[in-house]
């Protein structure tokens, strides 16, 4: 946490400013005097009327946080095949590997999109993948130590906790095994993708051949324990109810208290089309920013929450930066896996429109590496 987490309380400015109605004021005293939040406030949240009120609440805790900076970064996704085992019914992106849209990259391609994004400036490649049984452990390390000879600059952020689970099984390796050796070959974080709803009621219904939340969690754990940073995400909007979202913050919220390693949780708003749950409508607008909101509210250790542009739509992410959200991730360039689902963002950001959402939201742009440095430039590139 910043500095600004631990600024002394003007409770009586803080209560102003809140505007609480009646029957949120005992969560707003406990908000102005960083009390942690509860279940059961988290689901109350939830189901307050009053969405503007449990906005300002959590954009307090934003601007105690992180004042008025709001964080991007220059990077590229590349996810090298969409052939994927899962089969998860929330998924658009993964086929067969007979089907005639499976697609399997070379190292070449993958080295070739990372020479375009580093001629671009970016700081940090994403890297995540279909679960594909060529697509091993060896594969990986080979894909990593070429990404690392070529441009040893680049932070490699790449890999799922499900990934990581299905190399495991894969070469019946341990958890600790497998991410030392990808670690040994260049890995430098984690993304937080995979989470989905820990819930079981849920989780098995929308991603029953997935790693379960124990492990998804444990491989979490095992990371930070061997000094890995990592995100950590929820996918929200599709047959999960309040409780399941917060008892899955809440989950976030315990290993953080453990292991102190997520820098940021990022909320992915479900995309329908293309998927087996295509008959839902997917997350209204007022959910999108409520489920920033009560994330940002709940989870008091974790220091930034990403308005991801690419799912909620440039427009939606710009006011989420008023609710609770400090980082609207970065340029991307090429996104597949909710492109493939319908969505309507572009594939990419130019550095100036980014730092133009920011600014028209009353922030101040700032670019980040994966670890939130600040990164300094002669002149801001697109
Ligand atoms: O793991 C899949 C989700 C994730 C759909 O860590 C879908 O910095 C919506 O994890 N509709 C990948 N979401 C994206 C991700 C991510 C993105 C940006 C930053 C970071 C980070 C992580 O997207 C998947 C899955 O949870 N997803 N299908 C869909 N139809």
């Amino acid at each position: 946490m910043t500095p600004a987490a631990t600024a002394p309380v003007d409770a009586a400015a803080d209560l102003k400013r809140l505007r609480a109605p009646a029957d949120l004021a005992d969560l707003a005293e406990k908000v102005v005097h960083r009390q942690r939040l509860s279940f059961d406030d988290g689901v109350r949240l939830y189901r307050h009327p009053d969405l503007l009120a449990v906005g300002r609440m959590a954009d307090l805790v934003r601007e105690r946080l992180h004042g008025d900076r709001v964080y991007y970064n220059i990077n590229r996704h590349i996810e090298p095949t969409n052939v994927c085992a899962t089969a998860c019914a929330f998924c658009a992106f993964g086929r067969d590997a007979q089907d005639p849209e499976a697609y399997e990259m070379s190292h070449d391609d993958v080295y070739e999109r990372a020479a375009a994004c580093v001629a671009e400036g970016a700081t940090e490649v994403h890297i995540v993948a279909g679960l594909h049984p060529q697509f091993d452990l060896e594969w990986y390390e080979e894909m990593l130590r070429g990404l690392k000879a070529r441009f040893p600059a680049l932070h490699l952020k790449c890999f799922t906790s499900v990934e990581i689970a299905y190399f495991c099984r894969l070469h019946k390796l341990s958890h600790e095994t497998v991410l030392r050796r990808l670690i040994a070959a260049g890995l430098d974080s984690m993304p937080g993708g995979g989470a989905e709803i820990f819930a079981p009621e849920v989780r098995t219904q929308i991603c029953d051949n997935k790693c379960d939340a124990d492990e998804w969690l444990q491989v979490h754990r095992t990371a930070h324990g061997l000094g890995l940073r990592s995100n950590c995400t929820m996918l929200y909007g599709h047959i999960e109810g309040d409780e399941h979202r917060v008892d899955h913050v809440l989950r976030l919220r315990a290993l953080q208290d453990e292991t102190h390693g997520f820098q940021a949780f990022i909320p992915l708003a479900f995309h329908p089309a293309n998927t087996r749950l295509s008959h839902l409508p997917g997350p209204s607008g007022r959910l999108d920013l409520r489920v920033i909101a009560v994330s940002r509210l709940l989870l008091d250790n974790i220091p930034h929450l990403k308005a991801y542009w690419i799912m909620l739509g440039e427009k939606t992410a710009q006011v989420g930066l008023s609710f609770g959200a400090n980082d609207l991730d970065g340029t991307v360039v090429e996104e597949k896996i909710v492109h493939m689902a319908g969505a309507e963002s572009p594939e990419r950001l130019a550095v100036d429109r980014l730092t133009f959402l920011i600014r028209e939201a009353g922030k101040t742009p700032v670019e980040r590496d994966t670890l939130y440095n600040v990164v300094k430039r002669e002149k801001a590139r697109a």
